[in-house]
């Protein structure tokens, strides 16, 4: 059996398979480029699912074979092998310069860096997403060691388009083939409604949520650090953190039927910039040296590690969250983990955003390989 529905990776609307269109790009084309078959041109068996959609058409017009394929919803280019593929669409939230463009950079670094590990390839699926992670991520931190210009300054509200991949699990005789769909969403757009409610429907879709807090936002943590560090080293003062996952949750209950029930969906809470914290951590609240170490990871997710981990890092958010709010919002999830990591591994903020070194980050990769594990997609050991 076919596929006969995909959440379209660009507007996350769900499409039929059959509505799929084509783009014909043939340089001799004439009229419109765009074609969509009638629902009288569907042939019966690719309807119930038994014959597969087209990957190609032929374009009447100019006689030449239309190969690209389009959304019939946003007419986007979508991945020509959508229906083949099962998808993990993890989102990515956080207030604005909680570290999130940082964090979708280096965590596509590592799942590129342990595919030996893990028996994984991963594979930009579309133009866009090469063009993006090269220009906007790689190469200001690899090449120019910069951080990474803050998003909204630079593309303006809603722009920015997601990251999709295509990851090869080979499982010995067996391979499967994921997409995967990054997307990094503002706090502050999880409230709007029109333009910008796809970014919605990407949350309540998603597979899994990585929610990013900046530590330096807790009263705590910056009172430590400014005690020996001056103020143009931290973010400027917000006031999302200690709600964001209560907006991820009003978000999802909106807009789907659940009613009181947890949210099915796994949460990782997972706090950024943990570099400065150690840095600073004669001041700030000390956290575990445990956290600042290499994850333990042979190919397999390691469960007494993210246990010790998830722990240490809820006891630290107890003792320095004065607001008590984070740790009792996470629990309106059925599944949640506690996340610390550092994406660069020095603070280039009063730096004039200049890198001290290449990236150095730690634990980048815990989170998505807890939703992996979640969906039994990597095997796990206990010890
Ligand atoms: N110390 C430290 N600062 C970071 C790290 N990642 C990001 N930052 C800082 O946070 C700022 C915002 O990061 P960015 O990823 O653009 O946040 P976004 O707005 O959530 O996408 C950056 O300009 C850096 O100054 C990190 O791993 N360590
Ligand atoms: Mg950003
Ligand atoms: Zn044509
Ligand atoms: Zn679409």
């Amino acid at each position: 059996m076919f596929k006969r529905t995909v959440t379209c990776p660009l507007c996350f609307e769900k499409i039929n398979v059959s509505d799929i269109g084509f783009k014909c790009e043939a340089p001799s084309c004439r009229g419109s480029s765009e074609i969509f078959r009638g629902k009288s041109e569907i042939p019966f068996l690719e309807k119930i699912g038994i014959l597969s959609a087209p990957k190609r058409i032929l374009h009447e017009a100019c006689g030449n074979m239309a190969t690209t394929r389009i959304c019939p919803k946003c007419k986007q280019e979508i991945p020509t092998a959508i229906d083949d593929l099962s998808d993990l669409s993890i989102a990515i939230i956080g207030a604005k310069e909680a570290g999130k463009s940082h964090y979708v950079a280096m965590l596509i670094h590592w799942i590129k860096r342990m595919g030996k590990e893990f028996g994984w390839n991963l594979t930009a699926l579309t133009e866009e997403t090469l063009r993006r992670y090269n220009s906007e991520f790689h190469n200001p931190l690899f090449k120019d060691f910069k951080s990474i210009e803050i998003t909204q300054a630079v593309r303006g509200k809603g722009a920015a388009s997601p990251l999709i991949y295509s990851l090869r699990l080979d499982k010995g005789l067996f391979s499967k083939r994921i997409m995967l769909v990054f997307f990094d969403a503002a706090g502050e757009n999880l409230e709007q409604t029109d333009a910008l409610w796809y970014i919605n429907r990407y949350i309540y879709n998603a597979s899994g949520i990585i929610c990013l807090l900046d530590p330096l936002q807790l009263s705590r943590v910056r009172q430590g650090i400014l005690r020996t560090h001056s103020e143009d080293t931290l973010p400027s003062l917000n006031t999302e953190t200690g709600v964001i996952i209560n907006r991820v949750e009003n978000l999802i209950r909106k807009n789907t039927n659940i009613g009181s029930a947890k949210i099915k969906i796994p949460l990782a809470v997972a706090f950024s910039k943990m570099d400065y914290v150690r840095d600073a951590s004669a001041n700030a609240a000390a956290v575990s040296d445990r956290l600042f170490e290499a994850t333990q990871h042979n190919g397999v997710f390691n469960e007494a590690e993210f246990t010790d981990i998830d722990g240490l890092m809820r006891s630290w958010v107890d003792e320095v969250d004065d607001t008590a709010d984070i740790i009792p919002q996470s629990e309106n999830f059925e599944r949640t983990g506690f996340f610390g990591f550092s994406a660069l591994g020095c603070n280039p903020k009063g730096n004039h955003n200049v890198l001290e070194h290449a990236p150095r980050s730690f634990r980048v990769e815990d989170p998505f390989l807890w939703i992996l594990k979640n969906y039994g997609l990597i095997k796990t050991t206990k010890g």
